[in-house]
């Protein structure tokens, strides 16, 4: 009798188990509504802020896919890791680490994913799945394959710009030089394209999942915009009058900033109908942040279907959602038109979590979270034990009391962004005798003209880190030669967010002290700045 109980009470508690719907948006700054922005419109975002908890200083710990994502995925920093470029694949870094959806695989969860989870190259990585998406039942629905591209024009400009690069530059045209348009408006429907495909195929595996078996999952449902090419269909740009869409007034590099701080957006620059040096006017610069705004309501409308499916399902009282981008993104704010900065507009990243529990709704808080954080976070909740190797700190405590004092400052991370390629990847020599050329040299020349003696192009392309430090007031940026990390910064920056939170002016020489002492801070690294919080 007592072995059948038990039995019984074991079943309950394994199907008891909260599910996660874990939801990543590649590229996302927080232009949301929820988020103050003036003109997004992310209704079910705002939704979803509405009913859990909203992170108004949340930051990735390195403003670039790969290396964002291997940290949230396996709770390591970059800087432990030494994944600090799109190149290098966590599983060849750390064989053995448990990542966060192998962590609930190995516990009894149902994980999945669909769309982009990990970054490409690390996508389907075996030991973190425990099943493939509902292809099948979508087949039955004679969904096709999503598109890159819906028109027709677009797909052979594609193709000829291949080609033409391949002519002119050679094989180095394959390191993504070779793009086509930067943006797409089509008159589609929503599945046309990979975020719209990718939701119906998550919502045919969650029922599938909930008709079929008795774990408890952990989706994975990764947005492929709003990075480019800014592609949505065309009834989202509809949403947006061009003449409401204001572009940001700080367009130029912080004064006294640092000259490799700044990037000349390469990677935007590779579409084929983007100038290929020089300023981005303001008409085409409005239409980019015309394209970027469709895409965040079109990705914002799938976030929608997926979350009504979870409560038409009767299991949204049962899931743990989290929400989170895997960086900020420049939308011309220092002139750049792109991620891959040290600055608080490619750090800061939207983060909204809705836990069955939680004892808050609908706030928002100011305290410093790091995505490193969201692995242990998401064990707490789950009820899951802690691996030891995470670097993040749980913030499940705020979800019963925002206001509580939390971190005193947060880390991002990034080489020399100025002359990196792409994906922080170090410069292929080739590189220079393509259009980057002209781009390269304009600031390797404005590089030599601030460092002066310091210049020195290995150590700019390859041994430079920029380390970024945000604390509630502040932001410090220490850049440091890797192969001698004791010796002092090569420059340093210094923002006040207090009085200029764009961060149009380096502060650090004029405020000695307060530079020594946030180095200080600084140096005691994000173990001496966690949360002194000790959990009841
Ligand atoms: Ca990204």
């Amino acid at each position: 009798m007592l072995c059948i109980s038990s039995a019984i009470l074991a079943q309950e508690n394994s199907t008891s188990k909260a599910n996660v719907l874990f939801i990543s948006i590649d590229d996302l700054r927080p232009e949301i509504g929820s988020y103050d922005s003036s003109i997004a419109q992310t209704p079910y975002i705002d939704q979803l802020a509405s009913e859990g908890l909203q992170f108004d200083k949340a930051y990735c710990q390195q403003a670039i896919c790969g290396p964002s994502r291997a940290s949230v995925l396996t709770g390591i920093r970059p800087e432990t890791s030494g994944i600090f470029h799109n190149y290098l694949k966590f599983r060849d870094v750390n064989p053995n680490v448990v990542t966060l959806p192998q962590h609930f695989k190995n516990n009894g969860y149902e994980t999945v994913y669909m769309g982009k989870i990990f970054h490409h190259g690390d996508l389907d990585d075996e030991k973190s799945w425990s099943r493939l998406p509902a292809y099948d039942s979508l087949t039955v629905k004679d969904i096709v394959k999503p598109v890159g591209f819906a028109l027709p024009k677009n797909v052979r400009e594609r193709q000829e710009t291949r080609k033409k690069m391949f002519e002119i530059y050679g094989d180095v045209a394959k390191y993504g030089l070779a793009s086509g348009v930067a943006y797409e408006a089509a008159d589609v429907p929503d599945n046309t394209y990979a975020d719209g495909y990718h939701t119906d195929l998550a919502i045919a595996t969650m029922n599938e999942l909930l008709a079929n078996q008795k774990k408890p999952f952990f989706l994975g449902l990764g947005f492929n915009k709003p990075h480019l090419n800014w592609v949505a269909p065309k009834k989202y740009w509809d949403l947006y009058k061009r003449d409401s869409i204001a572009l940001s007034p700080h367009n130029q590099p912080p004064n006294h900033g640092a000259a490799m701080g700044i990037h000349p957006s390469f990677e935007l620059r590779v579409r084929s109908n983007i100038p290929k040096k020089g300023p981005i006017d303001k008409e085409l610069a409005i239409t980019l942040k015309h394209a970027y705004l469709a895409c965040v309501s079109y990705v914002d409308t799938q976030i929608g279907k997926m979350l009504n499916a979870l409560k038409d399902s009767g299991e949204y009282e049962n899931t743990i959602i989290i929400l989170w981008s895997d960086h900020g993104f420049h939308l011309g704010e220092m002139g750049i038109w792109g991620k891959a900065t040290n600055y608080e507009v490619a750090t800061r990243v939207p983060m909204i979590i809705w836990s069955p529990g939680m004892k808050s709704r609908g706030a928002r808080t100011n305290a410093l979270v790091e995505l490193v954080d969201i692995y242990p976070t998401l064990s707490e909740l789950a009820e899951l034990p802690l691996p030891k190797h995470l670097e993040g700190q749980s913030f499940a405590p705020l979800l019963d009391n925002p206001k509580l004092d939390w971190k005193k400052a947060v880390f991002s991370q990034f080489p020399t962004p100025a002359l990196r390629e792409w994906g922080a990847y170090p410069l292929r020599p080739a590189m220079r005798e393509t259009f980057f050329g002209p781009l390269l040299h304009e600031v390797e020349e404005n590089i030599k003209s601030q460092q002066k003696e310091n210049w020195d192009r290995k150590l700019f392309e390859h041994n430079l880190m920029g380390y970024a430090m945000k604390t509630k007031d502040y932001k410090l940026i220490l850049w440091k030669d890797i192969t001698n990390p004791k010796a002092s910064p090569i420059f340093t920056e210094l923002y006040n967010h207090q009085t200029d939170p764009d961060e149009t002016t380096n502060i650090a020489i004029e405020n000695p002290e307060l530079t020594a002492k946030l180095t200080l801070q600084f140096k005691k690294g994000w173990h001496g700045n966690k949360a002194k919080y000790k959990y009841p």
